[in-house]
């Protein structure tokens, strides 16, 4: 017998040639079996690369710490490499694909000595439907194995796929010596490639996820008429049995998992509202024979944000992981199981923390700030088939159709709770200029608003001017477009309080966008686009004190003047790249607003 399980030459080739980079002393397949999977978990376990937690109450659960250093995804380490500079664009670090490889080279060389290398054909998406693509990571991470195992489709079909099909994305990444100062995370649209070195944080080696399913996906959607976005896709069964799907992009920790698989609020339970969770992260939507947009979740899994999940904010995630999930950076109690800052139940006595050392509450460092048990950043990686609202069209080659389009933003003032756009138009425009503050999940300054169109910014492959250019011709492929809309459920008064109390009653919002795609409710017309009027949210059981209701609607002209120069700048970058139609609409909206 072979010594591979392909015929596929071009991927031997690729992961022979790839070996006499890295050198490893051995290379191993990657074939989904349980028996291999528990292999490589038992060998994990033993070099401390993971803690078997305790299973009897986190049965399959691991705990894995990553180096102090590497805890999120390294934007600034982060580049496109692309032949022309002007094909990345200025919303992207870029490198010429010759100096790219030059430089990751003399990382990856004999990176691998004295370890495995793991070569693992995967699938986003269901093999065989027409959304789904393959690609092959090697690594030399356990840690990378076991997460791959669930977030994307391992097995003996993808193989049978790759007998067939010559393309696939080829990513190599090894974690070297951890070194900040030799990491990178280098894209190569034009030759399907992605090259990480010198990380284990998720975001930077789970290379299905970014760097395939967005940043090389979105360059690939490009030029197959379709779209590869951050966003969360979610059906509402309504009480007669109709599902309406949206998807919805916020920049990273927005929100975007708990409100994938919200809980009604006790309100609106009573009509009967069901969720059906398709995916938290990504959509590929591409429009079908009838002329209608349909989405998948290319994932298999949610690599989540573990502070703040607890029973009150995420009830169906707090299922999710009590089984066969892997944490990162979480405490480590001393029974075993898990916390993080904002979970469930009391806050532990003591425990180890994310770096590894005792930990007890109020323990402060040497400048006298609070030592965190769990990192901000910390994760879970877990099956979305745990989801106790996982949709049962997971599987379904052809998707989810999608009614709405969803952006959103962290802003404390300007925008109102929901608005709708007045066509695709105006709804590219409203996509391309939301901004939100950064968060945990980026290195960098907490607090800080950036503009983040489509929550894109950090994940289009290629030039964002092109890019928005294309979501504008996506609108003339459709008979029947989605309608676009924006929320932001951050909206704060004078005091900084949150106005929306969010969460579950956010679902009172997604009702009333999805009314206005069935045409049932009228809307208000305003300068930035329509809103509801005073009864068009179902309010049943939620009583917000008077006056808030219009403070979460109110649209001040001067600030948006004020918003409008900002906007202005960040456009400007793109220089003439920029298509007309969204200097169109800052000049509509800038009338408007003076009229
Ligand atoms: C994520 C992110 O991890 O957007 O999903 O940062
Ligand atoms: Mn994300």
């Amino acid at each position: 017998m072979s010594r591979y399980p392909t015929t596929n030459k071009k991927l031997i080739d690729w992961v022979n040639k790839m070996a006499r980079l890295c050198a490893p002393d051995e290379i191993v397949w990657i074939d989904g079996s349980e028996v291999q999977k528990r292999r490589i978990e038992e060998e994990a376990v033993s070099i401390g690369e993971l803690i078997r937690l305790n299973q009897k109450s986190l049965p399959g659960c691991f705990l894995h710490r990553t180096a102090p250093n590497d805890v999120a995804r390294t934007e600034h380490l982060t580049f496109i490499c692309t032949k022309k500079k002007r094909d990345a664009g200025p919303a992207n670090n870029w490198m010429s694909p010759a100096l790219a490889y030059r430089k990751a080279k003399a990382i990856f060389k004999g990176a691998m000595k004295g370890k495995t290398m793991y070569v693992i054909p995967f699938s986003m998406g269901p093999v065989g439907s027409p959304f789904s693509k393959v690609g092959v990571e090697l690594t030399d991470s356990r840690y990378v194995v076991l997460n791959m195992l669930i977030m994307t489709k391992i097995n003996e079909q993808v193989l049978r796929h790759l007998e067939k099909e010559d393309e696939f994305t080829k990513c190599l990444h090894a974690k070297a010596q951890l070194d900040i100062d030799k990491r990178l995370i280098l894209h190569f649209p034009e030759d399907n490639t992605i090259w990480s070195v010198g990380s284990g944080y998720g975001g930077n080696v789970l290379l299905g996820k970014k760097c395939l399913s967005l940043r090389i996906a979105s360059f690939i959607a490009k030029k197959e008429q379709w779209l590869a976005e951050h966003m969360l896709v979610m059906g509402i069964e309504e009480p007669n049995g109709h599902i309406g799907y949206i998807a919805a992009a916020f920049p990273s920790a927005c929100g975007k998992t708990n409100l994938a698989m919200l809980v009604p609020p006790q309100g609106l339970k009573k009509k009967g509202y069901r969720i059906w969770t398709v995916g938290d992260d990504i959509a590929w939507m591409r429009v079908d024979s009838d002329g209608a947009l349909w989405a998948i979740n290319p994932e298999a899994g949610f690599f989540g944000v573990a502070p703040g999940t607890n029973s009150q904010t995420n009830p169906n995630m707090v299922e999710t992981i009590k089984k066969n999930t892997i944490y990162t950076n979480v405490l480590l109690k001393p029974d075993q199981t898990v916390w993080w800052e904002g979970a469930d139940g009391e806050v532990p006595e003591r425990g180890i923390d994310w770096q590894g050392r005792p930990w007890k509450p109020g323990l402060k460092d040497q400048n006298g700030l609070p030592v965190k048990g769990a990192h901000p950043n910390s994760r879970f990686t877990t099956p979305i088939t745990n989801c106790p609202t996982a949709s049962f069209r997971l599987e379904q080659h052809h998707g989810v159709p999608i009614s709405a389009i969803i952006f959103g933003g962290r802003r404390a003032h300007l925008a109102p709770l929901v608005y709708e756009a007045f066509n695709w138009q105006h709804g590219i425009f409203m996509g391309a200029t939301i901004a939100s503050e950064l968060t945990a999940a980026q290195v960098g300054k907490l607090g800080q608003v950036r503009r983040d169109p489509m929550a894109m910014f950090p994940f289009c492959g290629y030039n964002m001017a092109d890019y928005f250019r294309h979501w504008l011709k996506m609108g003339e492929k459709m008979i029947k477009p989605p309608k676009i809309f924006h929320v932001n459920w951050f909206r704060t008064d004078k005091m900084g309080e949150f106005l929306w109390p969010g969460y579950g009653e956010n679902l009172r919002v997604l009702e009333w966008v999805l009314e206005r795609c069935s045409n049932k409710v009228e809307a208000i017309h305003t300068p930035i686009g329509y809103i509801p009027g005073p009864a068009d949210i179902d309010m049943t059981g939620l009583k917000l004190p008077s006056g808030v209701f219009e403070k979460l609607f109110a649209v001040d002209r001067d600030d948006w003047i004020e918003e409008l120069k900002d906007i202005k700048k960040f456009f400007k970058q793109f220089k003439k790249d920029l298509p007309c139609q969204l200097w169109q609409e800052y000049e509509g909206l800038l009338k408007r607003l003076k009229s």
